[in-house]
């Protein structure tokens, strides 16, 4: 490609962007907000288990996205703080439910034990029911500021985005797939979309809704985040193989022992990381529009394919 003088000084402009301070301070946010989302109350086991894993780390970039859309599309950080806890309670959930026997069996999540290895399969799925339950709940009521259409419009999206067109329907697909030797990257694709892709899309759609944004910005945002999502996943394929537990935090070489198809089984690596960093530059492309507000999300998107866990 070549690269005009104007290139030049936007990829300078971009580099300077300090991406490492604007994670840090809009993760030390979120944390506070969940910290105080969930008290301890009767029965205290429920509430401890919710707690262990909604505030186990990670690296919030669902809630991160909601907020940063919000944002460039003119709103302020409260107007999207708690639906950006409550993507981070379905996120959280999902993970649990996730790494249950049942599903992915894992015992490591996020540096920890998962939930069940602690509070036992009975209790972890219930945290997982009850998470799932108290977003809804705390982005109903705790939501100010926004128009009641667009609220409504939020808590529809999150609600399609969970159920069987989104992380379930995804994730049926994934165990149907499992030690089959014939996925496609159609099949493939879609078990992705839905799985990982959905909730990251809905994260960044949400957070301009809620700011009120028209409706060609939100196709314009839904296309860098069905970008970006599924570029996540690829990264997430790759770092199964080429990373160590310490470095993800959860067990490394789970694809391969569960015979799932990847990325990187029907591409190899490197093309597979070639794809994602296509995707990313389409999604960044999405962004031209908005100039330098757009930093964040495009530093955020460099981030999905640079990103070590
Ligand atoms: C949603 C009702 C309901 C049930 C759950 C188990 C399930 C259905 C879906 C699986 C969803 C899943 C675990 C997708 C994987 C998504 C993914 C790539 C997770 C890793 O995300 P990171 O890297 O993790 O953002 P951190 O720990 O940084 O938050």
């Amino acid at each position: 490609m070549v690269m005009t003088g104007e290139d030049h000084v936007t990829q300078i402009e971009t580099s300077c962007f300090d991406l490492v301070s604007y994670l840090k301070e809009k993760k030390q946010l979120v944390e506070a907000a969940l910290d105080a989302s969930i008290p301890i109350t009767c029965p205290e086991k429920i509430y401890e288990a919710m707690r262990y894993s909604l505030l186990a780390g990670g690296k919030r970039l669902r809630p991160i996205l909601c907020l940063t859309t919000c944002e460039l599309m003119g709103g302020t950080v409260e107007m999207a703080l708690p639906t950006a806890c409550a993507l981070e309670m379905i996120h959280t959930m999902s993970l649990i439910h996730d790494d249950l026997p049942a599903m992915d069996n894992d015992d490591y999540r996020r540096g920890q034990l998962t939930n069940h290895k602690v509070y036992g399969e009975d209790i972890a799925i219930l945290a997982g029911d009850a998470l799932l339950s108290y977003a809804f709940e705390h982005v109903a009521t705790q939501t100010h500021n926004v128009s009641l259409t667009n609220l409504v419009d939020v808590i529809a999206r999150l609600g399609r985005t969970v159920g069987a067109a989104g992380l379930v329907g995804g994730q049926v697909l994934d165990l149907e797939s499992e030690g089959k030797s014939n996925i496609t990257s159609d099949i493939l694709k879609f078990i992705h979309v839905h799985k990982t892709g959905a909730l990251l899309e809905t994260s960044v759609v949400s957070g301009a809704i809620l700011a009120g944004a028209n409706l060609e910005d939100i196709e314009r945002l839904s296309h860098y985040a069905q970008n970006i999502g599924l570029a996540f996943q690829i990264i997430d394929d790759i770092l199964d193989i080429t990373s160590t537990q310490a470095e993800l935090g959860k067990t490394a070489g789970k694809d391969k022992q569960a015979q799932k198809a990847t990325y990187p089984s029907l591409w190899g690596l490197e093309e597979s990381q070639k794809q994602a960093q296509i995707l990313i530059e389409d999604a960044i492309a999405q962004l031209a529009p908005y100039g330098r507000e757009a930093y964040p999300l495009e530093a955020i998107a460099r981030f999905i394919v640079s990103r070590k866990n």
